[in-house]
């Protein structure tokens, strides 16, 4: 339909609608503006103008755009047209025998319209259905050449494009973000040699040990099969079933029931490759590695309530939080860090490195920096991009290479299948998303929706009818496999035999417990009483809490007396005397370790208004925020405009309502009577003070506001009588203070002190 005739409808935003603003090609160093329609622009805006680290890889710069343009749609200025591209004159009426006519079965426009309609849906994946992706890029920091030959490693300031997923595992697609879960972190690496898809989680250990038992561990956490509940949870009988009869799980559920499964943000977590990989050299030279990647932003989560009540108020709070973020030019970054490793220091470790229950402690193999990952680019369209890319473990390049861990066996076969169906045919690897920057040829053809037209009538190698090509491309440049004994200690006989070492199943769940600080164990207990007050049969409860006395003894009687349950005996183990572990605590495993330099950037901060609040402290307070990058957003009881007592006008960004408190990350309570009165009036103030403080997030409360607090029942100091660091009071004459204490308190997260679960002695 080129044939549109000029004065027909035009759309002057379309750069705007899809979120073109975020510099699709900008040149290096340029600065990238948000879409206006975000509420704190000016914030972001001045983010973007103090500039980002003076790096060589350009930020907003992605060379997937280029390769994806080709498929890209922009229907501005043009008429609608059918699939067959004649223009469609009314989109309003079906064809019908006279006005009050029957439909007629002669419509093609209809007909056509809605048989695509009715096959809109794809299968969602059978685990990690529910999912948020974006594009971005890899930069290696040095050059790896020493143990790998993988294309991303090569040089210093290389930059390969990605595109990464992350992901609940359990809910369905349309479940809420802030399940107790496992998050997965999937990444697409389109190297010039091919792609490599690391599709890791933001746990570094898994259930199980074995790829048999998957589908197990599935079919117990999903939803149970007679009446599909609960959704995305794994509170309930079959879960701890499955795992109270699999002791190696023990280790995974110390992660899953931690914060870890709680996320603030996928900005704020770590991601893991799980199994160990093998890097290999140009002379064929092999190492271990274990791939970590590790969040600028530090990590952080949510705590418990909290997720519970985000996960009513806003089900895509982290789909939400990383598109803003990016619309906003405040691009998540990872760096990538590696534990590189020897087969003879291997065989020396007291756990076995193939078995995916077990890490390899930080402290044993430091973790060793070696790039970093931005993500400067939101999807044009979630189905295109997010729904239909297909990360699978068997795409790798050459210079990496599997281990036998036998639960990445079991992946390398199931992914490719899985996207057979989910995606309806062998030919996925063309759809633009999944498509590989390096050129593809091969000796495949047809299938259901091939896109490649091959010329020729030559189909095989090898071939003397098309010169023999495409040839094969030789060991210096094809990929092969690390020639390897299969076993180099026992026999090769076939059997269905785990190694030893894999039978200790309590050494690193006890590692993990230890290392934890007293809120992050608390925590834990925690959330192992909620799940298991979930599971409606004692002899479940009986057998987890069995098996958490070989690992955590004090949080398990600590357990059973929550439960209400007499101390079971603790469970034989498979292994009654494993070996001595290399280290007995590892700082690395906190939450805490990485707090992420203590800035505020992207933190979402509630300021509450109503008329007649004290203007001249709370304009200070939102310059301050929006300099030190946050996301202050006022917050009244109506949208509209308020009037501060010096005549100042503070129109409101969000309702009590729409978003209350439990979505952001601080609180600040204005000063002036008779805006305080005003709030008090309204019942959502003290939920919303109530929710902050409980949560452990930082308050500042201005001159009168502190009655709030009063009558909200806020404790002024922490149960142990220290003061509350998160809770800061001013006057209008201590504002600059206080505003620096504040940003502060911000920027240290959370304030757990205030926490009394279980009481402080
Ligand atoms: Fe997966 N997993 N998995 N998994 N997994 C899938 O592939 C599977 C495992 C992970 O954003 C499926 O395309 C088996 C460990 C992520 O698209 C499926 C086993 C880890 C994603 C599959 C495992 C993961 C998946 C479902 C045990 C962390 C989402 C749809 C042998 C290292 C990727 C799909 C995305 C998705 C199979 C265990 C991570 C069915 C058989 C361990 C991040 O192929």
């Amino acid at each position: 339909t080129g044939a549109v005739a000029s004065g027909m409808p035009t759309n002057a935003n379309k750069a705007l609608e899809y979120g073109e603003a975020n510099a699709l090609s900008a040149p290096v160093g340029a600065t990238v503006s948000p879409p206006s329609r975000l509420p704190s622009a000016s914030t972001l805006s001045e983010a973007n103008a103090s500039g980002k680290t003076g790096s060589a890889a350009p930020e907003g710069v992605n060379a997937t755009i280029g390769t994806l343009d080709r498929v890209r749609v922009d229907s501005s200025a043009q008429a609608l047209t059918t699939n067959q591209g004649v223009a469609i004159a009314d989109n309003q009426n079906s064809l019908k025998a006279g006005t009050r006519g029957p439909a007629l079965l002669e419509d093609f426009i209809l007909r056509e319209k809605i048989t695509h309609f009715d096959h809109e849906r794809i299968p969602e994946r059978i685990v990690h259905a529910r999912g948020s992706g974006a594009h971005g890029f890899f930069e290696c920091y040095e050059p790896l050449t020493q143990y790998t030959k993988a294309a991303p490693f090569k040089e210093a300031g290389k930059v390969t494009p990605v595109f990464v997923r992350f992901s609940t595992v359990a809910g369905e697609r349309g479940s809420k973000d802030t399940a107790r879960d496992v998050r997965g972190f999937a990444v697409k690496f389109y190297t010039d040699e091919g792609n490599w898809d690391l599709v890791g989680n933001n746990m570094p250990v898994f259930f199980i040990q074995d790829a048999m038992k998957f589908p197990d561990l599935v079919h117990a956490v999903k939803p149970e099969p007679h009446h599909q509940m609960p959704q995305a949870a794994s509170a309930h009988d079959t879960f701890w079933d499955f795992v109270s009869l699999m002791p190696e799980s023990t280790h995974m559920l110390m992660w899953q029931m931690s914060d870890r499964a709680i996320p603030r943000s996928y900005r704020m977590m770590q991601g893991f490759g799980v199994h160990t990989f093998r890097l290999v050299n140009d002379a064929g030279e092999s190492v271990l590695v274990k791939f970590h990647w590790q969040p600028k932003l530090g990590t952080h989560s949510l705590v418990w309530e909290e997720a519970v009540k985000i996960s009513g108020a806003d089900p895509d709070f982290h789909r939400r939080d990383l598109w803003e973020a990016i619309e906003a030019g405040e691009y998540p970054e990872w760096e990538l860090g590696l534990q590189i490793f020897t087969e003879e220091q291997a065989e020396q470790f007291s756990f076995d490195i193939l078995d995916a229950t077990k890490i390899v402690p930080e402290e044993l193999v430091p973790v060793q920096i070696v790039g970093r990952m931005v993500l400067n680019r939101n999807p044009d369209n979630f189905f295109a991009e997010t729904e239909q890319v297909a990360f699978c473990t068997a795409h790798v390049v050459p210079g990496l290479d599997f281990t036998n861990d036998p639960l990445l066996a079991g992946r390398i076969h199931s992914y490719v299948d899985t996207q057979i169906s989910r995606l309806g045919g062998p030919n996925f690897h063309e759809l633009p998303i999944n498509a590989p920057i390096a050129q593809v040829h091969n000796n495949q053809r047809d299938g259901m929706h091939r896109q490649a037209i091959h010329r020729g009538r030559v189909a095989y190698e090898p071939n003397s009818l098309a010169g023999g090509c495409p040839f094969q491309a030789g060991a210096a440049q094809g990929f092969t496999s690390v020639a390897r004994r299969i076993d180099a200690k026992e026999s090769a006989d076939k059997v269905r035999i785990k190694p030893e070492k894999f039978a200790d199943h309590y050494t690193q769940a006890t590692l993990f417990f230890e290392s934890q600080s007293e809120v992050e164990k608390a925590h834990i207990g925690n959330a192992f009483r909620f799940e298991l007050s979930k599971v409606t049969v004692p002899a479940i409860r009986e057998r987890v809490v069995a098996s958490l006395l070989n690992a955590a003894p004090d949080m398990a009687s600590r357990l059973a007396q929550d439960l209400g349950m007499e101390l079971p005996a603790p469970l034989p183990k498979a292994l009654e005397n494993p070996a001595a572990p290399e280290v007995q605590s590892s700082p690395a495993l906190s939450l805490m370790a990485r707090p992420g330099g203590g800035g505020i950037r992207t933190r979402k901060v509630a300021v509450l208004v109503a008329n007649g609040v004290e203007g001249a402290s709370l304009g200070k307070l939102v310059s301050a925020l929006v300099a030190a990058g946050a996301v202050p957003r006022l917050v009244a009881a109506r949208l509209g405009t308020y009037v501060g007592v010096g005549g100042e006008n503070f129109a409101a960004d969000a309702t009590m309502e729409n978003s209350p408190g439990f979505l952001f990350d601080a609180l600040v309570l204005p000063d002036g009577e008779g805006a305080v009165e005003a709030l008090d009036a309204d019942a959502h103030t003290l939920e919303f003070l109530r929710d902050q403080f409980w949560h452990c997030k930082p308050i500042l409360a201005f001159g009168a506001s502190q009655a709030l607090l009063a009558e909200a029942q806020i404790p002024m100091t922490f149960p142990d009588g220290s003061p509350d660091t998160g809770l800061i009071l001013a006057d209008a004459a201590g504002a600059d203070a206080a505003i620096a204490d504040f940003i502060a308190a911000v920027g240290l997260h959370r304030h757990f002190g205030r926490e009394n679960d279980p009481p402080k002695p």
